[in-house]
């Protein structure tokens, strides 16, 4: 059985709508990685349940790198961390999209106190960060894995640190099976990400807005809204690519939520708001919303 060097999937040249297809099984690629590569196509393969994907993981004994950009960091992705077995290290991807004003190290000391990690590599294949640590566990364990939420650069660092072809996009669920790699004494493995509602173009530096919002007004950030009790002074930590406006408060939205100073609310893994004062936040709905203790300001 061949399998596609891009996404791991079994070749197959029956179904030419099913997973894996290719006109040549002798191909490098299946179908869907050549048109990913090729002509930027997006389309979101097969489903894998989180739970099948920490089996996979936990099966193969490696030592397990959990990647994760700042906008997955909350705390239903701090939970699959906690499935991974050891021995295992909680990785802060794309380090380059931090605003220049955020102290790496303070972002490393807050994460690890708030969701009690004894170690974090902050990484960037951008801004070649953290990847000398990341080499040095990889040769002195030699038996690796790279693991963490879909598009959090899991493949991508295999790539860089490998000179390998995995495919990459900027869509979600690019990587279908896992992939194991022989190189040098090492064997490596890439893990399908698991699934979580992520955008696309979120891998663009982060561009801090400070906003003072009175409750007479709401925020509409993409297709989510929110409002406050008060007058809040925030700050907004989300990609260019989404669309924030404001506008006269149109209605009593059905969720409210408590925030205290220091925290930040992230929303659907587009971006987070900090808050440094504690306030009630009313949100039209509150699926994919998370606070945490703040990553960039406090303490
Ligand atoms: N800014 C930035 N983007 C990255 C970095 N690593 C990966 N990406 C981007 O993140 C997106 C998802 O990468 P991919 O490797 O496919 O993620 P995977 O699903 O975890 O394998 C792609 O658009 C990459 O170009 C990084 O260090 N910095
Ligand atoms: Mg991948």
């Amino acid at each position: 059985m061949t399998k596609c060097k891009g996404c791991g999937v079994t070749l197959q040249n029956i179904d030419e709508n099913g997973i894996g297809y290719s006109e040549k099984l002798t191909n490098k690629l299946c179908e869907r990685c050549f048109k990913i590569i090729h002509y930027n196509y997006h389309d979101e393969g097969k489903y894998i349940n989180n739970i099948d994907i920490c089996n996979g993981i936990n099966q193969r004994d490696a030592f397990n790198f959990f990647m994760c950009d700042i906008f997955s960091l909350n705390k239903s992705t701090i939970e699959l961390y906690e499935k991974i077995h050891d021995p295992k290290i909680f990785v802060l991807t794309k380090a380059d999209i931090i605003p220049i004003n955020i102290s790496y190290e303070k972002l490393v000391s807050r994460i690890k106190n708030s969701y009690n990690l004894d170690n974090v590599i902050l990484c960037s294949i951008k801004n070649n960060v953290g990847l000398d640590d990341i080499r040095h566990l990889i040769n002195e364990h030699k038996n690796v894995l790279f693991c963490g939420p879909t598009s959090s650069g899991k493949s991508s660092l295999i790539n860089f640190l490998f000179d390998y072809e995995l495919t990459t996009s900027v869509y979600k669920n690019t990587t279908q099976e896992f992939i194991t790699l022989e190189t040098d004494g090492v064997t490596l493995v890439d893990a399908p990400g698991f699934i979580c509602d992520v955008i696309t173009n979120k891998s663009r530096l982060i561009v801090p807005k400070t906003m003072i919002i009175n409750k007479e007004y709401e925020l509409v950030i993409g297709d989510v809204v929110v409002s406050f009790d008060r007058e809040v002074h925030i700050t907004l930590f989300f990609p260019k690519v989404i669309e924030i406006i404001t506008r006269k408060k149109r209605e009593n939205l059905a969720n409210c939520l408590e925030i205290k100073s220091y925290q930040d609310m992230t929303i659907k893994n587009i971006g987070f708001i900090y808050f440094k004062n504690e306030c009630k936040v009313y949100i039209d709905n509150i699926d994919d919303i998370f606070i945490r203790d703040s990553v960039v300001g406090g303490s």
